[in-house]
């Protein structure tokens, strides 16, 4: 069947299922190769603008069908300036497939999620070949480059909703596009604590705009299920975290590229997503519970899998497991009498079973406190001083430190000394800080200073 419509007042349902028409200022036609009948199609004014409609029409299909020579079911909305043809001779199946040319589309409409497969031929003549569109919905899009033999394609990330997939050929290129023998198959909805491998977080999501749990399979990064955000709409999900630790998720933009991904409230500039999976790690201090809004801003659906949380408390408890000390360990104990309790070698990476020596399963970069006395002067003449540096197990691990300078180390401790922690030119490993401090008292007023580092722990 075929129709032209004017003005972009209106929609047109078939069989009770709405189609968009294209927005355009003059008349437009609409072509539809919608199989064997009887069907129902109803045209529908909606908003304030002209809309007109005239001379529709149905024709009998008189040869070939595109629904036959995709081997998919329609409806098919046919692209009217016919550059598109059916061949028996190009095909994958060798039966028959549609060959496309330039900026010719094909539309079928799906609902998502789920993932479609094809087989397809890109042999173009010109142009940049990872420009060249080949499906792309709504809010989303994907990319072929060249095949010069037909080969199967999958694209499993075909979003949530009602989907309308066009196929086409990009729109700087000459030669050859074919599909062929085209499937999707939708993926079917799990539990979202499930899908992210949340158990025992508190998981909520706007209902107004839920992000939902598939069982997405190869899609989903751990090869199972996945959560995937609505397209449209405020779609923000909240993580309630019992206490301080590490959260950490894999997230993912597979249809659009720049779609921002805001984690508040510690970070309120958002990630720039990736159209493959990446690892986001988040270090969450204080004591809990924390909650954590993960929200995307408008376009294309963001995939998230793989909500992990590691508390302050477990962290610390795998390290007395690795170390073969028991897990009720008190944390002012000193395992090897080296006169630095547990949570002094935890904190600074040293090793509770040998005196004084750094802990071999840290990063070799961690070195161990240093207390050292500089010497130098900015103007004021040459002066002494105590200087610290250490490293320090960093964010999220429940952990923090102060520094304090005295005059005499059996006086009761005085206000900390301030701690700058700088990354530098040399930043120090995932999860440790590297700090200092300076004793701002100089000397040789004084024959003695001490320094003092102490240890919180807030789980
Ligand atoms: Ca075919
Ligand atoms: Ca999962
Ligand atoms: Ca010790």
């Amino acid at each position: 069947m075929a129709f032209f419509t004017y003005g972009t007042g209106g929609e047109f349902l078939l069989d009770g299922v709405k189609f968009r028409i294209k927005a355009s200022s003059g008349w437009e036609e609409t072509q539809i190769e919608a199989g064997s009948g009887p069907h129902t199609l109803r045209w529908v004014k909606t908003g304030r603008y002209d809309w007109a409609v005239d001379e529709f029409r149905v024709t009998p299909l008189a040869g070939a069908s595109v629904a036959d020579a995709l081997d998919f079911p329609g409806p098919w909305i046919l692209d009217p300036t016919n550059s598109w043809t059916i061949s028996t001779t190009d095909t994958h199946d060798g039966e028959d497939a549609v060959l496309i040319n330039d900026s010719g589309v094909l539309s079928h409409y799906v609902n998502g999620p789920g993932r479609l497969q094809f087989h397809r031929k890109a042999n173009w003549n010109y142009g940049p070949a990872d420009t060249d569109l080949m499906v792309q919905t709504d809010a989303a899009a994907w990319y072929g480059g060249r095949s010069p033999q037909w080969a199967a394609h999958t694209i499993d990330t075909i979003p949530p909703g009602r989907q309308l997939l066009r196929f086409r050929a990009g729109s700087t290129h000459a030669g050859t596009f074919g599909f062929d023998a085209v499937n999707f198959t939708p993926y079917a909805e799990t539990p979202l604590a499930a899908a992210l491998e949340g158990s025992g977080l508190t998981i909520t999501t706007n209902p107004a705009a839920p992000w939902r749990g598939w069982l997405s399979g190869t899609a989903a990064h751990d090869g199972s299920d996945a959560a995937i955000s609505p397209e449209a709409g405020d779609g923000w999900l909240e993580l309630t975290l019992p206490a301080a630790g590490v959260l950490s998720f894999f997230a993912r933009c597979p249809g659009s590229d720049g779609i921002r991904l805001n984690v508040s409230p510690q970070i309120q500039d958002g990630y720039i997503l990736p159209r493959e999976w990446k690892e986001f790690v988040y270090p969450l201090t204080g004591p809990g519970p924390h909650t954590v809004r993960i929200q995307k801003y408008q376009g294309a659906a963001v995939w998230l899998d793989h909500v992990t949380f590691v508390s302050a408390q477990a962290q610390f408890s795998a390290w007395l497991a690795q170390h073969g000390l028991p897990a009720n360990a008190d944390l002012q104990s000193d395992s090897d009498g080296d006169g630095q309790p547990l949570l002094v070698e935890y904190a600074f990476g040293l090793d509770p079973n040998a005196r004084h020596a750094r802990d071999a399963s840290v990063p070799a970069e961690i070195t161990a406190p240093e207390f050292k006395l500089v010497e130098g002067g900015w103007g004021v003449g040459p002066i002494r001083q105590l200087e610290c540096q250490f490293h320090f197990r960093g964010p999220g691990s429940g952990l923090w430190c102060q520094v304090f300078f005295s005059s005499d180390p059996a006086a009761p401790l005085d206000a900390p000394a301030a701690v700058s922690f700088y990354p530098g030119d040399n930043p120090p490993p995932d999860g440790w800080l590297r700090g200092s401090s300076a004793d701002l008292w100089s000397w040789p007023s004084a024959s003695r200073r001490f320094g003092r580092l102490k240890v919180i722990f807030e789980p």
